[in-house]
């Protein structure tokens, strides 16, 4: 009985599986032209990335080119990363010593919490609340091993950013606010991309998504979740995948990965918080919009339920109208 609803669950969110899009070494006219302006997660293989594809498919090497510098890093029990009962921890371990614990799980002599725990490095700058990551100047040891593809012009960089996984590890659905490019440079990574207008299906707060398990989710709790039209691919290392800007994304590491990512402002400079280090701050006019809303909806507190949800529903059909320019 079990399986057969897993089976028909799983019959339920392939219906809107779609394939991400591949492209063949592609250059920045073509990127520009053709691939940028669908807003489509794009698949881009080929491209040159530097001696890194081979050099840091040795462990060693990577650990010994940047050694100890310590960095913080998300460590949990499980490889499902759950920030909404929050099963991991922070912690610093020394950079070589991480890429050993990735790499080798089996042969760590120290841990945290259990011997089979999983970590999870995003590098961020060197004060976390004010430095933006950059991994040229954060990590400049490795900047002649890889070739980042700049497809975008370099002053719309806003940061790049190195990341390191155990097997296995999961990194829940959440959107970002700048364009990305993710390149896979060890291990493979199935990724899974929801399209912003998928938002009410993903039940989310803030920019995350509280359904953590995306292959067998509780329907029960997330009944909407399954009407999620869903893009899949698995990277290998040398690919590049396009997230553009507000699409969800839920990554999973299949075997010990590095990556490198970096996150691009498509937008005019005054739709950033300028206090954004990660990249996933909402624009600050939307912050404000989305405060006016909560001032809104205690307005609204005192009124008998009933009242209450008819003229939510109004300020919900008023917006909508707005968008649409029903309303003057
Ligand atoms: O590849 C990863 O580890 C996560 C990628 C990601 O979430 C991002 O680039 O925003």
């Amino acid at each position: 009985m079990y399986s057969d609803l897993c089976a028909l669950l799983e019959m339920i969110i392939m219906s809107h599986v779609s394939e991400v899009a591949e492209f063949q070494s592609c250059s920045c006219d073509t990127f520009q032209a053709a691939i940028y302006p669908l807003n489509q997660p794009a698949l881009l293989k080929g491209l040159d990335l530097g001696p890194a594809l081979k050099l840091w498919r040795s462990p060693d090497y990577l650990a010994s080119r940047v050694g100890p510098k310590p960095v913080k890093i998300h460590v949990s029990q499980s490889p499902k990363m759950d920030f909404v009962s929050k099963n991991f921890l922070y912690r610093t371990l020394p950079f070589d010593e991480l890429v050993h614990r990735c790499s080798d799980p089996g042969q760590k002599k120290e841990y945290f919490v259990s011997p089979d725990e999983v970590y999870y490095l995003r590098a961020v700058g060197d004060n976390p609340r004010k430095d933006i990551a950059n991994f040229t100047t954060d990590y400049p040891s490795l900047v002649s091993d890889l070739i980042l593809p700049q497809f975008f012009p370099e002053d719309k960089l806003f940061s790049s950013v190195l990341r390191v996984a155990s097997p296995g590890l999961q990194l829940w659905t959440h959107y970002d606010v700048m364009d990305n490019l993710l390149v896979q440079i060890v291990g493979r990574k199935r990724v899974v991309l929801f399209p912003p207008s998928a938002l009410e299906d993903l039940y989310l707060k803030g920019d995350k998504s509280t359904v953590v398990d995306i292959d067998t989710p509780d329907l029960e709790h997330f009944p909407r979740f399954s009407n999620a039209e869903r893009f899949e691919c698995e990277m290998s290392p040398g690919d590049v995948l396009f997230i553009p800007a507000l699409w969800f994304h839920n990554v999973t590491s299949l075997g010990y990965s590095v990556a490198v990512n970096s996150f691009w402002r498509g937008l005019d400079d005054k739709f950033y918080d300028s206090k954004d280090t990660y990249g996933n701050k909402d624009p600050p006019q939307v912050q404000r919009a989305l405060q006016m809303v909560d001032k809104a909806m205690g307005l609204l507190a005192d009124l008998p339920d009933s009242f209450r949800e008819f003229y939510c529903q109004r300020l919900i059909t008023r917006a909508k109208d707005k968008m649409t320019n029903n309303v003057d």
